[in-house]
């Protein structure tokens, strides 16, 4: 098992489009565990691949208080949702920062586990949200990019200096 680098926005490599799994590997299993390591370490509740700079469609989440129930998703996609919820998020690609964002409050996921079969996820709450979040980052979108272009540019301005700092 490995720890991974989470890249930090405002890098461009967070902007990228992760490409589908064709074939599950040994090297996916592998990713796989290091990302649910990373995760945990991090502390997070959910992390997509696009943040340790693979950019295959695969994230791992786990919301649960013990950290006992983690999900993996390959090639994951919102097939149906319903409803509007407001929850404040927070990302460890952009430390120290949260905001308010709407998303629909209810989901459903279709993805591949990690054996490669199909599986559907029907969630609410914070596992609908986490499952937004992440499938977001496949597509190269941060939860600031739902916030004003002030808010953003603060925010931005923020940890660039912090990572100057670094
Ligand atoms: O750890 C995380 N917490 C969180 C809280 C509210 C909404 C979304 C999240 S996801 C985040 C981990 C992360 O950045 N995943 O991409
Ligand atoms: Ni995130």
């Amino acid at each position: 098992m490995a720890l991974l680098d989470i890249l930090c926005f405002p890098d461009d490599r967070l902007r990228t489009r992760a490409k589908p799994v064709k074939t599950i590997t040994a090297r996916h299993q592998q990713l796989l565990d290091d990302m649910l390591e990373t995760m945990y370490a991090a502390p997070g509740i959910g992390l997509a691949a696009t943040q340790i700079n693979v950019h295959e469609q695969v994230i791992v989440i786990d919301i649960s208080e013990d950290k006992t129930e983690p999900y993996c998703l390959i090639n994951p996609v919102v097939i149906s949702h319903s409803g509007i919820e407001t929850m404040e998020e927070g990302c460890l690609s952009v430390p120290d920062t949260y905001a308010e964002v709407e998303r629909a409050d209810s989901v459903v996921v279709k993805y591949l586990d990690r054996k490669g079969a199909e599986q559907k996820l029907e969630a609410d709450g914070l596992l609908a949200v986490c499952l937004q979040h992440e499938i977001d980052h496949l597509k190269g979108k941060l939860f600031v990019d739902y916030i004003s272009k002030l808010k953003r540019d603060r925010i931005r301005k923020k940890l660039v200096k912090q990572q100057r700092q670094m």
